[in-house]
């Protein structure tokens, strides 16, 4: 049986027990909270300096030694409210912020906000460089200390955002399992310094930020605790488009509402693509208007939609949804993002994504200094002052060189526009081009993605986007490593043993394709296997949330409601990030570059753990030789006291 710590023990509380009962339970006493987060700290580099990294680096690359530069937002104390003043932690406070589209959402609902929206005259911008940009460029690893740092800057000079795209897809994972920190601190902290632009977060759909259908309760109390913690706008998609799926995930979304978002393939300006013609995509946004969605989303996450098919799709669109608004994603993977992205302002989408300028381009998304300079003065002018745009790119261009181990630019040089022939998601190509790279089989990325074309041939000409892009992604890989042909696999489906993610796929676990599954390819790989038929979260049983609880307290007894839920989605990744947590503390503090390679022997750096909590700490030396245990001792400086820790060498 698990047991709550005094400040939650009901037993305890009530005052009726014998001294034994504190003996016998010691767990009482773990409160949260530890005092010594500055030893943990220590004992954090101390490991990265014996051991070496603790998040795997992709690339021999190591990050900047530059403190980025970050821009001053205007001091204005008249503007400061009077909640403020009573601060009493010593920082001075800065000024409010302006008011920018959360005020309308908040006052009028997701209803009003729409049309406000879509009265807008300007066209108006959804920045991606808090999420899909690092997403898709430096393997989601932006941490939440950088995102943190410019966060101020942006609430007082981007106030004319739409929104700004921060949390989900894949930043919830990578946050817990690589960079371990807390994606719900993340989103709590970014909420705080940002309270005037809307917030807005990527969900796939039954799949929630995971890449799997979870149980529909695990995505109703996981978009409910979004919304506590500070989202406000669901993208909900699903990975083959399926209605049912989709409509889960707008449930879900709730009061909150948001975006239902089509994923676009294909091409519906080229007459000999009938599977997802432009018939398909009016069908699918009329049963999403139906469905009550008070904005319409095309997600066009590979970037195959060229101006001209921005064109015939927006306009089809406009004339049919008059009154909805339509909110444009795409990637600039071949390089005509942003020309797309004004034929989409031109045919009546109200919103477009962009990224920053330095953080734009390639598989992420068209710059947003391109888009602002193209629209000023004229009558779909973005409002945004190009000089701000310019000091947030500075920003974010020096702030990338930290993370130069993860930089897809290692690889990718230019744009490409043989992402039309393969329709490959942004984030995917990426990832595909560097393991290509890292095994040292250059030639491997061009056989693979001619294969992942025929992979989608031969799964039925699917949507892909995650999770569906998976598993072409990985049909291809099991081709070219065993060097198949599309023919040799479909004569030998019978015996070949297929990636676990195909097989699932042809089960029906991630939702039922349009038009159907590919035969007979499905029956000679299932046989007879079991299928599923519908929607997938259907027919799984509902997740028992106070079980789950009483196991992660048992044993992490600190963790929280938020960890629970965490735990729903990345059980092993959740558990990991908490033992972490335990014995290294809040690393998530630490700069960039001192978290990733440590620092150097000698150097001084501070770490602010809290509020007007701050620790200079200089590293002095480590022991030349290993205790008799194996241990090598680091000695630091910390607040002007000599510590020491003992670490483990694993050599
Ligand atoms: C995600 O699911 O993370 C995506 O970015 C899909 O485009
Ligand atoms: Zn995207």
């Amino acid at each position: 049986p698990f047991l709550l710590n005094v400040l939650e023990n009901q037993k305890f509380l009530s005052g009726t027990l014998d001294t034994y009962f504190i003996d016998e339970h010691p767990q009482l006493f773990h409160l949260p909270q530890s005092l010594n987060r500055a030893q943990k700290l220590l004992n954090y580099i101390g490991t990265v300096l014996v051991n070496g990294p603790s998040t795997p680096l992709a690339t021999k690359l190591k990050p900047a030694e530059i403190n980025p530069h970050v821009p001053e937002i205007p001091i204005d104390y008249s503007a400061r409210g009077a909640s403020s003043e009573s601060d009493s932690d010593g920082d001075v406070p800065g000024p409010e912020p302006p008011q920018g589209f959360r005020h309308i959402l908040k006052a009028q609902g997701p209803e009003g906000f729409a049309k406000t929206i879509r009265n807008h005259k300007g066209l108006l911008l959804m920045d991606t460089t808090f999420r899909d940009a690092h997403q898709s460029l430096l393997a989601t690893r932006i941490r939440s200390h950088d995102l943190l740092r410019i966060s101020p800057y942006v609430a007082h000079n981007f106030n004319q955002l739409y929104s700004m795209e921060n949390w989900g897809g894949a930043t919830f994972d990578v946050a817990l399992r690589f960079l371990h920190e807390c994606p719900w601190e993340r989103l709590e902290d970014m909420r705080k310094q940002i309270p005037n632009i809307p917030f807005q977060m990527l969900l796939r759909g039954a799949n929630a930020v995971g890449y799997t259908n979870y149980p529909d309760n695990v995505v109703f109390k996981f978009c409910e605790l979004s919304v506590q913690v500070g989202m406000d706008i669901f993208r909900v998609f699903d990975a083959l488009n399926y209605l049912p799926n989709l409509v889960l995930g707008m449930e879900a979304a709730g009061k909150a509402g948001g975006e239902a978002a089509i994923s676009y393939t294909g091409d519906v300006s080229d007459p000999t693509r009938k599977k997802y013609d432009l018939k398909y995509y009016i069908n699918l946004a009329d049963e999403l208007v139906k469905a009550g969605t008070h904005i319409l989303c095309i997600k066009d996450m590979a970037g195959l939609l060229k101006p001209a098919a921005a064109r015939l799709l927006i306009t089809a669109l406009r004339d049919k949804h008059p009154d909805v608004p339509i909110h444009i994603h795409t990637h600039d993977t071949a390089g005509a993002g942003v020309a797309s992205m004004l034929a989409c302002a031109e045919a009546g989408a109200d919103v477009v994504d962009v990224a920053v300028d330095s953080m734009s381009g390639m598989t992420s998304q068209p710059s947003m200094g391109a888009i602002v300079a193209s629209l000023q003065g004229s009558k779909l002018d973005t409002g945004l002052n190009l000089n701000n745009v310019s000091e947030y790119s500075a920003y974010w261009e020096q702030t990338r060189t930290l993370y130069a181990p993860f930089e897809c630019t290692t690889t990718m040089k230019s744009g490409n526009a043989d992402v039309y022939l393969s329709e490959i998601p942004g984030g995917q190509y990426t990832n595909l081009q560097f393991q290509a790279y890292s095994l040292g089989l250059e030639e491997f990325f061009e056989d693979v993605k001619k294969a992942y074309r025929e992979a989608n041939i031969l799964l039925g000409d699917i949507i892909k986007v995650t999770p569906s892009s998976k598993v072409v992604g990985d049909l291809a890989q099991f081709m070219v490593q065993n060097k198949l042909s599309a023919d040799d696999v479909l004569s030998d489906a019978e015996e070949l043993s297929f990636p676990k993610s195909v097989v699932e796929f042809l089960q029906g676990s991630i939702g039922e394709p349009y038009q159907g599954f590919p035969e007979p390819f499905r029956s000679k790989v299932l046989k007879d296997m079991p299928r599923v038929s519908g929607r997938p979260g259907a027919s799984l049983p509902l997740l028992d949330f106070d079980k789950l609880k009483a196991e992660l307290k048992e044993k992490h007894p600190y963790s929280t409601d938020r960890d629970v839920m965490s735990a729903a989605l990345y059980p092993q990744v959740t558990d990991e990030y908490l033992t972490f947590h335990d014995s290294f503390g809040p690393v998530d503090k630490l700069d960039t570059r001192i978290f990733l390679t440590g620092p150097k022997v000698g150097e001084e750096f501070e770490v602010t753990i809290a509020r007007g909590k701050t620790l200079g700490i200089k590293t002095l030396a480590m022991a030349e030789d290993l205790t008799p245990n194996g241990e090598r001792e680091v000695f630091f400086e910390m607040n002007g006291q000599l510590r020491s820790v003992f670490i483990k060498d694993k050599e």
